[in-house]
């Protein structure tokens, strides 16, 4: 459908058609990074779930493949659903995923490539021993899903987790093999919350508490902490906790108990994520599913449904200690072009400022933020209460913000989507930052999502305040502080599109006037290119 191709996007990995959701069994093996994706072949709504298969040199250009897995089994015939990939120390490649039995039992199964000497592994099997895991006693049929990649410990034996619930208590269960075939259930879980239902996706691996190395995901020991993410099935939302493991009693415990179930990768539109260790460049990469946030109706029109976010290079903030970095995967930037600089922009209290950088529909922007010192420090205490989804958005004005970029904005801003930072300013003087982007007029469309998202964001002594958006014509990704808060923004603009799109400067605050320095690139649009069997072979 033409009507709505403006708002495919250029760079962004998607499937040529129909509905997408989680990514599967990242992995990279001789010489190509392979994605799995949970695949619906037949629509652009969630159904009919098998596994889609591509496959990079780069983690930008993609090659799709033939579907890797289909539901032609009784233990996967109402979906072949999430799963990861292990790969062991002899070279063999393990893939648990869960199917949806006949009678939409959850259980797991095992797969492994039918030629591990072909690096694009375009032939799976399934183990005729499957399924290899069935609901525990105790756990709801329905309740059981999406094994993690396996890690090894020093008993000699691999596990892997699993996430569940009991009652509203959600939970990760870990089991442990030696071949991928027979598991045992361990006493006790790695971790559990109330009241946050079934945990989804779950995923656990380490981070370096000294060094910008990623990790593979069984390391252990000093310096090493340990992340256990899990996707909320009730909000939908991806939350993370840093915690100390101890493999040997197989105990985990999270470092700061006063943080709920933790924080969250991003505050906009990103779920069912799953990293990776990357061995060809020894960094841990991370996937997100980006969703829809229009009608279902729409999608159907449009003929497909879901992005996947930029693969995202995960490390430990060693500055804070306290929350993860998240970075645009270094590849995304071979796609720059062109590319204007802005020095020391002056943008005055209640002002708005053009950009002329041409068209703006897909663009890699780089912005450092600077508010006028002297009037921090006249400014009194300000509104405390702020909240970047409760508040009136981009456009309340306060006396230290908000002020921040204006993107996939048509001339006359009838649409447009701020990016933004406010500052607020305590009685004791001290300053809390949010960092929050506003769909509210992202879209003269009515059918869609016209939320604020955002959160409070950490800024240490001295340090400037600092944003990278990748805006991809449906799609912002908006990165604070090298990725210390992240949100993503799914928008549909319908006059903000093309040559219409442009970028602009503002500060709403009433007191402090801002100074801002940009570099902006054109970014070229990736290739992801069709199968043909023909030419291809
Ligand atoms: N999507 C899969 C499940 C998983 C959910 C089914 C998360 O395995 O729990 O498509 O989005």
């Amino acid at each position: 459908n033409t009507m709505l191709s403006w708002q495919r996007t250029a760079y962004h990995f998607q499937p040529e058609k129909n509905w997408m959701n989680d990514p599967n069994g990242p992995m990279y093996y001789k010489g190509w990074y392979h994605f799995f994706y949970q695949y619906n072949p037949n629509g652009a709504v969630w159904g009919d779930i098998v596994w889609g298969h591509a496959v990079s040199k780069d983690l930008i250009h993609w090659l799709h493949l033939p579907l890797a897995m289909v539901a032609d089994q009784w233990y996967d015939m109402n979906g072949v659903w999430t799963g990861s990939a292990t790969i062991l120390p002899d070279g063999q490649v393990i893939m648990l995923y869960t199917g949806s039995t006949n009678e939409s039992v959850q259980v797991q199964n095992l797969a492994y490539p039918a030629n591990l000497s072909d690096p694009l592994l375009i032939n799976w099997v399934k183990y005729s021993g499957n399924p290899v895991l069935h609901p525990p006693p105790g756990i709801d049929s329905q309740d059981f899903r999406d094994p993690t990649t396996a890690w090894y410990t020093s008993d000699g034996k691999w596990n892997i987790a699993i996430g569940s619930k009991v009652n509203k208590t959600g939970i990760t269960l870990i089991y442990s093999t030696e071949d991928f075939k027979n598991f045992e259930l361990s006493d006790g879980v790695l971790y559990s919350f109330p009241g946050t239902g079934m945990w989804e996706c779950v995923d656990f691996y380490p981070v370096s508490n000294t060094s910008i190395k990623g990790l593979d995901t069984s390391v252990k020991g000093p310096g090493v902490k340990h992340v256990i993410k899990t996707s909320l099935d009730q909000d939908r939302n991806d939350y993370y906790t840093l915690g100390t493991y101890d493999e040997k009693t197989g105990k985990w415990v999270p470092d700061n108990t006063t943080i709920g179930l933790g924080l969250r990768y991003d505050y906009g539109m990103f779920y069912a994520s799953k990293s990776f260790y990357d061995l060809h460049k020894g960094r841990r990469v991370l996937w997100g599913w980006i969703q829809e946030s229009d009608s279902e109706i729409a999608d159907v029109k449009k003929g497909w449904a879901s992005v996947q976010s930029i693969p995202r290079t995960v490390l430990l903030d060693t500055k804070t200690g306290t929350n993860l970095l998240q970075w645009p995967v270094e590849e995304v930037d071979s796609l720059r072009l062109t590319s204007k600089v802005f020095d020391k922009v002056e943008v005055k209290a209640g002002s708005v400022v053009p950009l002329d950088v041409g068209t703006a529909t897909q663009v890699d922007i780089v912005a450092e933020f600077e508010l006028d010192k002297e009037a921090l420090e006249r400014t009194a205490q300000t509104n405390v209460e702020f909240s970047c989804s409760t508040s009136g958005g981009a456009a309340e004005r306060g006396a230290l913000g908000p002020f921040g970029l204006l993107v996939l904005a048509d001339e006359s801003l009838n649409e447009h989507t701020p990016v933004y930072f406010y500052i607020a300013k305590g009685t004791d003087g001290n300053l809390t930052t949010f960092f929050c982007a506003d769909q509210t007029r992202s879209s003269e469309a009515t059918d869609v999502d016209k939320k604020i998202y955002g959160s409070t964001i950490p800024i240490l002594k001295d340090e400037k305040l600092s944003v990278r958006l990748l805006v991809d014509h449906s799609i912002i990704e908006s990165f604070a502080q090298g990725g210390r808060t992240c949100i993503t923004s799914r928008v549909y603009p319908t006059k903000a599109i093309y040559g219409a799109a442009r970028i602009f400067l503002f500060n709403n605050a009433t007191e402090a006037s801002v100074t801002s320095s940009l570099k902006i690139w054109q970014m070229n649009s990736a290739f992801i290119r069709p199968f043909r069997p023909e030419q291809d072979n």
